[in-house]
């Protein structure tokens, strides 16, 4: 039975009419080369195997008719073939249909093996979606340069925000046996683009650092490099006292920095490509340059410049909010960050969230992005649903993602995306957070497998677009009849967009319950830190409801480009649904329907359940369809989350409507 496990590489057999045209192209696999070459021509053949039927015959020279040729630019066989291959950078791929010595073949080729890597998994991809292979002329290449997953996996197996199992990291057989499934994980991440992966929590305490855990690192990274993912680890920063024995970890003590290089020397010693470190620095309790009187940028650099003669790079996190500081939780990274800009080595990214308070459903775009044009900033998401309902709701990413991404920064001018902000500078990336663990299906739940491979299309591209990735995941993994791939498409499409209805809708964020961050907790009034309490992101009162970023208020508003403020700053112009992140609005407000602001609210959480309840209805005919294990497993998620958007709905209108006053519309119940 299908567990999920072979994600969207399952490589089921395709119908006969399919076979036979693509059977006629794809008669051998011709490549020579190293290890990369070795598996692309492996992936090859295992994906022939399982669709097609055969096992292609493996050759290093002889050129039949329907050979599939792979090779780097160098390659005997690809070079005089003249290839554009030159803008295409070391991970670009091109595909062509062409001619060697007579016989009609395709070529796969790239400046470097990993480029042929992608490019084989490209080609499959043309199989499982039932493309043409004929007449073929592809080139592709990542316009980002760091792609990473973010593990929150801490070294005894427990992953915070994971719903996924354990840590799929079995540390205690490492380094001594390497699970195969970590190369089924490498195949997985390198078929979208996945070229880096962090393999402890931002949280984690140092010991990952230490000798004997190297050891294991450097077995993972044997694993990882055939499929062009380098490994990366967090770097606690008071690793100098924890682990070295000294009294600082002062980053302008030369002490701490000697201990640093030393440190870093070691790791490269065993890890010769290590892709270098992930810091949380000053944030929610951990230690930092700050402790020490020294700003983000000193304690970056110091890092960075141990890392930089090895060519490693340094990912520092701008995810911080003092406890001391009183101030709106919104402006605090831009507050501390922005006046550095420029001031950071070339091999530092400074790693911002798509938005500024934390991973909301929804929330616009982070102010810092376009605010510091001299320093390379990376995003990170979140692909672990950690406000989103954990992984029995189906939500979607896509277009959270690429909402984010295609938003404007005004900054310099219009037409300034935040997608074209993380292209420019002279290092660029993308992080998210990963939603891998141990269970069978990896995610927790089928659906949530499409916003690990959304993120690595991201990635890839930040100029993608939410909806033909999801179509394309959709085929791969529910597999190509329309009937079953159309409603699953629209039934993503849709998803978020509803769970922002049932959870948070018109602007509304962070009104989880307290910890867990899973149900409705709007009430919650009493936790130490003032920002952690959802009363201080709604502020609902007699009047009205919203946080009021506006000049009149904290003026968030104020660190956005002018012509983005003055958007967001206007209670005409912010669109909908940003209207109480930036603004406190009196419950008789006129929304854009018509409605007062009270009943569009209501008419919000009902629509969001009422979606749920289509995605119920839309699923419910594809059994037979699909395999039945994983058709249950989807029709049981539904239901929990149905239950719960009724949850989010109920409890939270009966809480606004305490302090609202205004009456419940029928249908809903007044508060027990
Ligand atoms: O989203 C919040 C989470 C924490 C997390 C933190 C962060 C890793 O609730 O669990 O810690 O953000 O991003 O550092």
């Amino acid at each position: 039975a299908e567990t999920g496990y072979d994600l969207w590489l399952r490589y089921q057999p395709v119908e006969a009419q399919w076979r036979d045209r693509y059977a006629a192209l794809v008669t051998q696999v011709t490549a020579a080369g190293g290890t990369t070459m070795l598996v692309a021509a492996g992936e090859l053949r295992r994906g022939v195997a399982g669709m097609l039927g055969y096992d292609p015959v493996r050759r290093e020279t002889v050129i039949g008719d329907g050979a599939v040729v792979l090779g780097t630019a160098q390659s005997p066989l690809i070079a005089p073939l003249g290839l554009p291959l030159a803008k295409l950078g070391r991970e670009g791929y091109l595909i062509r249909s062409a001619a060697i010595g007579g016989k009609r073949v395709t070529v796969i080729a790239g400046n470097a093996e990993i480029g042929v890597l992608y490019g084989v998994f490209r080609f499959l991809k043309l199989i499982q979606t039932r493309q043409s292979l004929d007449d073929l002329d592809i080139s592709d290449a990542p316009r980002l340069a760091v792609r990473v997953l973010n593990h929150w996996d801490n070294l005894d197996r427990y992953v915070e925000r994971g719903y996924a199992g354990q840590s799929i990291w079995d540390w205690q057989k490492l380094p001594g046996h390497k699970d195969s499934r970590y190369t089924d994980y490498a195949r997985a991440n390198a078929s979208i683009g996945i070229n880096g992966t962090v393999l402890t929590n931002v949280n984690a305490n140092a010991d990952v650092l230490r000798p004997e855990w190297l050891a294991r690192v450097k077995a993972l990274a044997e694993v990882f490099r055939p499929y062009g993912i380098k490994v990366y680890l967090t770097a606690r920063f008071s690793a100098p006292i924890e682990l070295g024995g000294l009294k600082t970890a002062d980053p302008l003590d030369p002490q701490v920095a000697r201990w640093w290089k030393d440190k870093v020397d070691e790791i490269y010693r065993a890890i010769p490509d290590f892709g270098g470190f992930l810091v949380k620095a000053n944030s929610e309790g951990q230690p930092g340059p700050s402790d020490y009187k020294r700003t983000h940028a000193e304690g970056a650099n110091m890092l960075a410049d141990a890392l930089a003669p090895h060519k490693g790079v340094l990912m520092w996190r701008a995810f911080v909010y003092a406890a001391e500081n009183p101030d709106d939780r919104h402006k605090q990274a831009y507050t501390e960050f922005q006046p550095l800009d420029g001031k950071f080595r070339d091999n530092v990214l400074v790693q911002v969230k798509n938005g500024a308070i934390d991973f909301q459903p929804r929330e616009p775009f982070h102010p810092l992005f376009g605010a510091m044009p001299k320093t390379p900033l990376m995003m990170e998401v979140q692909i672990t649903k950690e406000y989103l309902g954990f992984a029995t709701h189906l939500a979607y990413l896509g277009p959270l993602w690429e909402e984010a991404l295609q938003a404007d920064t005004f900054r310099p001018g219009k037409g300034s995306t935040v997608a074209k902000v993380l292209e420019s500078g002279a290092a660029t990336g993308m992080a998210g957070v990963a939603n891998i663990g141990s269970d069978v299906n990896w995610s927790g739940s089928q659906f949530d497998q499409a916003n690990w491979y959304a993120f690595g299309r991201f990635a890839w591209d930040p100029q993608a677009k939410a909806e033909p990735i999801a179509r394309d995941w959709a085929a791969m993994t529910w597999g190509n009849d329309p009937a079953v791939t159309g409603p699953i498409v629209r039934m993503m499409m849709e998803s978020r967009e509803a769970v922002v209805d049932y959870m948070t809708p018109l602007g509304l964020g962070h009104l989880m319950a307290t910890g867990h961050h899973y149900g409705p907790g709007p009430w919650i009034a009493d936790l130490a830190r003032p920002e952690w309490n959802p009363v201080y992101y709604h502020k609902a009162d007699a009047r009205g409801i919203g946080f009021d970023r506006t000049a009149t208020g904290t003026n968030a508003v104020g660190q956005y480009a002018p012509e983005v403020a003055a958007r967001f700053g206007d209670r005409k112009r912010v669109p909908e649904q940003f209207l109480l992140w930036f603004h406190h609005v009196p419950w008789d407000y006129r929304t854009r329907s018509g409605w007062t602001l009270w009943d569009e609210l209501i008419v919000r959480y009902d629509r969001g359940v009422a979606a749920v309840e289509a995605m119920q209805a839309a699923w419910k005919p594809l059994a037979g369809k699909v395999d039945a294990r994983r058709w249950e497993e989807v029709r049981d998620f539904l239901a929990i989350q149905r239950d719960e958007a009724g949850w989010w709905r109920d409890a939270s209108i009966a809480y606004f409507q305490s302090v609202s006053k205004r009456p419940l519309p029928a249908g809903h119940a007044a508060p027990a």
